[in-house]
């Protein structure tokens, strides 16, 4: 397209309207949830406007304590991952894929799953059991891309099991520093859905890179609970964006960015597309540009433990947008 004439200018300028208008709209529901954050936890303010940015961050990680990897990291259920090279993974890469959970435990989470009703969208209100999904989607009038089981999950022995294991908080502790603590648990679906708004896949954190903004250091464990096949909406890392930024990613306000400017930055090599067996796990570390996408044909049931080193909200469950 040639810029300048009359008609493009014209088409240009309503497309910037547009944008604007879309940009204005994501900030503006998110409004009240910073408000509330802002209340419950005042250095919430310096991180959410520093922790975007690289001296913000590195500034932050100099008061990481040292602490040394353990030789024997208790009764994990990792057997074999060595602390120190998913340290190093992280440290280079951003990322390191490795994970196995033992048979049992990722087939006791998903039969607890189907088991129990999640909630769609991050509503509370959406709640349906997650093999009645085209059913709940006709009765809600809405498309549903995620079921979530906040607290329920808390009931499930085995998720606790991978919660409580030693060797992610050894890794936690080697990575962001002796402050690190468990700052998240969660069990969800992402369901294929033909057709999902926008604004509900922003909230899924789906299909558009984005960085997390909820503490100075964090990292994310994440664990398959079903095969996972390039129809299934498979999380996208992007090596190597954990430690660079470039300037126009870190002045932003919003942390979701399209995927070719992204790239353009990083290289096309760069994104590394997680697919395996049920029990795959892998860490971030979730400033790095990651997604998730939306599943073409099979229901993803996906796993997160995070640690961070701030106190982490007592108001709301993982990501939880609505305001109680
Ligand atoms: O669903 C996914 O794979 C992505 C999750 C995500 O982006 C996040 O937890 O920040």
């Amino acid at each position: 397209m040639t810029l300048g004439t009359p008609d493009n200018s014209g088409a240009a300028s309503l497309e910037a309207i547009a944008r604007n208008g879309s940009l204005f709209r994501r900030i503006a529901v998110r409004i009240p949830t910073y408000l509330k954050d802002l209340r419950e936890n005042p250095a919430w303010l310096p991180m959410f406007v520093l922790a975007r940015t690289m001296p913000g961050r590195r500034m932050h990680w100099l008061g990481a304590r040292r602490v040394r990897p353990l030789d024997n990291a208790g009764e994990t259920m990792f057997a074999g991952v060595d602390c120190e090279a998913v340290v190093a993974g992280l440290r280079s890469d951003g990322l390191f894929s490795g994970f196995t959970l033992p048979p049992a435990i990722h087939e006791e989470i998903a039969a607890f799953a189907q088991r129990t009703p999640c909630f769609g969208n991050f509503d509370r209100r959406l709640e349906f059991m997650p093999g009645d999904h085209a059913e709940a989607e006709k009765r809600f009038g809405r498309s549903l891309l995620s079921g979530h089981y906040f607290e329920r999950i808390l009931d499930c022995p085995a998720a606790l099991a991978i919660q409580r294991d030693p060797l992610l908080l050894d890794v936690a502790q080697n990575y962001l520093g002796g402050q690190a603590k468990l700052i998240t648990t969660r069990v969800w679906w992402s369901f294929p859905t033909g057709k999902a708004s926008d604004a509900d896949k922003n909230l899924a954190s789906l299909g558009k890179y984005h960085f997390d903004l909820d503490d100075w250091r964090m990292l994310k464990f994440f664990f398959y609970l079903v095969p996972v096949d390039a129809g299934t909406g498979p999380h996208v890392y992007v090596r190597g964006s954990h430690r660079r930024r470039s300037l126009k990613h870190q002045l932003t306000l919003l942390v979701g960015h399209p995927a070719e400017e992204v790239l353009d930055v990083y290289g096309p090599e760069s994104p590394v597309t997680l697919t395996g067996e049920a029990g795959l796990g892998f860490v971030e570390d979730p400033f790095g540009f990651h997604m998730g996408t939306v599943p073409a044909h099979t229901p993803r049931l996906m796993m997160e433990i995070g640690f961070g080193v701030s106190r982490p909200s007592r108001r709301r469950f993982h990501g939880e947008p609505v305001i109680r």
